[in-house]
């Protein structure tokens, strides 16, 4: 089945040369400096290098600025980071993590129209209409799945059915009864409603879903594949998390050849996430952002410890903008076995390539002596999975066991899933 989506472009920014978007974030750089430089992190970073809104002459003083890491939000919980009196906040949305204080965010009115825009701009991209009925599937609530999507749809001019997340029998019914075009969810959950369907004798691939947009969790091309034909649409890939603006900072476009980062708006940059130095285009380094034109909590240099690569040829759709990759992991979620460097996105990679494994699995970790042991469990479909797990060495590099384990055996998300078990740590502090 061919995909056949007329290329519509939502915002004559997307296109715009390289030069003029440029001459753009330099201008919207310094604005930016200027707005944070009261907020004490950056006021007191700006003064030890001497950093002013008037002495940024070109892109490349963005150097001169400090990273923003996770841990100086912490530092500065829970609204240290606000660059506007609170009054002049209208939403407040938290990182994701159901344990622990979250990490909060804050925007204005201004930034609310903004966010809604940029997940316009990749909705658009990927096939969304005014006519469609969009069921959205993400949690509502400080997570800024939800909301962030909910308000793009609602600016491109499509219906919404705000399901929320949880509840898939309920979903199937909702999804059938009012033959939503669009499903927005985490890629796991959408094979999570694929099987609840199947179970409850509805065929998904009779739903009257077209097109999806995926976020908020890593997933592979296969997996891609996989929901592809399970629920017979198309399935886009977008990018973003909480601190930068959530959903929107990146999508795909028609071509469905990496995402398009809306530079406009936010600086990206890929650094080796050890000597902090750039990496060059198609390396895969760490992303770091910053959000040029938000009013509540710009912020500058956010290192995302997502691990991607950048894609700097012009697109077929028309766009300017560079491309991200998949993200392949986070640093903070690289395992090291025995010394080696895997993502748990590789070990899906090859399980999803042996035929008769579903796309559950679960990695599991262990040091029962002084050496680690890793199984991942899978569960099986078909008697055809065997013991042809050599490539899932070949791809990941490491000596894994292999548990096959009954269908449904293993627990399903209705957002994010959690695919790694690292017992090691419980021990070794
Ligand atoms: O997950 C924002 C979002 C919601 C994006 C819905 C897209 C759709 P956080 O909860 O702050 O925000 O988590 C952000 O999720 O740093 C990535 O590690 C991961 N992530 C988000 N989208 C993708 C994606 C939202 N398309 C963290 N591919 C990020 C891979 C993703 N990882």
């Amino acid at each position: 089945m061919a995909m056949v989506i007329e290329n519509r472009i939502w915002d004559a920014a997307e296109t715009l040369s390289r030069q003029n978007l440029e001459r753009l974030q330099l201008d919207r750089l310094r604005e930016c400096v200027a707005r944070v430089e009261h907020v004490p992190f950056y006021q007191e970073a700006f003064a030890k290098t001497g950093v002013t809104p008037g002495n940024i002459k070109s892109l490349d003083d963005l150097r001169r600025l400090p990273f923003t890491t996770k841990a100086d939000l912490r530092d500065h919980y829970p609204l240290g980071f606000l660059a506007v009196p609170r009054e002049k906040v209208a939403r407040y949305h938290g990182s994701s993590g159901t344990t622990g204080k979250p990490t909060f965010v804050a925007y204005t009115q201004n930034d609310l129209g903004l966010w809604a825009d940029l997940c316009a701009r990749f909705l658009v991209a990927g096939g969304l209409r005014p006519e469609h009925t969009v069921h959205i599937a993400f949690g509502y609530g400080l997570f800024t799945g939800g909301f962030g999507l909910h308000y793009g749809v609602e600016r491109v001019g499509a219906a919404i059915l705000p399901a929320a997340s949880g509840n898939t029998p309920r979903q199937i019914m909702l999804l059938e009864d009012m033959q939503s075009d669009v499903l927005v969810c985490t890629p796991s959950y959408a094979l999570n409603i694929a099987e609840v369907a199947r179970e409850q004798g509805v065929d998904p691939t009779s739903l009257s879903l077209k097109f999806a947009h995926f976020g908020g969790e890593p997933w592979t091309e296969d997996m891609r594949i996989q929901i592809e034909r399970e629920l017979g649409l198309f399935a886009f890939n977008n990018y973003g998390l909480s601190e930068v603006i959530g959903p929107g900072v990146s999508g795909e476009c028609a071509a469905r050849a990496g995402m398009h980062i809306q530079e406009d708006h936010f600086i990206v940059e890929c650094i080796d996430p050890d000597t902090l130095e750039p990496v060059g285009p198609y390396e895969y380094g760490e992303l770091v952002f910053t959000a040029i034109t938000k009013e509540a909590m710009p912020i500058i240099r956010y290192r995302t410890r997502d691990i991607a690569a950048l894609d700097v040829c012009p697109c077929e759709c028309g766009r300017t903008t560079v491309r991200m990759s998949r993200v392949k992991g986070r640093t903070d979620d690289m395992l090291i076995i025995r010394g080696a460097n895997v993502f748990p996105s590789q070990i899906e990679e090859a399980l999803l390539r042996v035929e008769g494994a579903a796309p559950h699995y679960l990695i599991e970790i262990d040091r029962p002596e002084a050496l680690d042991e890793v199984t991942v469990k899978v569960e099986v479909i078909s008697e055809i999975f065997s013991d042809r797990m050599s490539e899932m060495q070949a791809v990941t590099g490491i000596r894994v066991k292999v548990d096959l384990v009954a269908p449904q055996s293993l627990e399903r998300s209705v957002g994010k899933a959690k695919r790694v078990m690292d017992r090691r740590k419980l021990g070794d502090g």
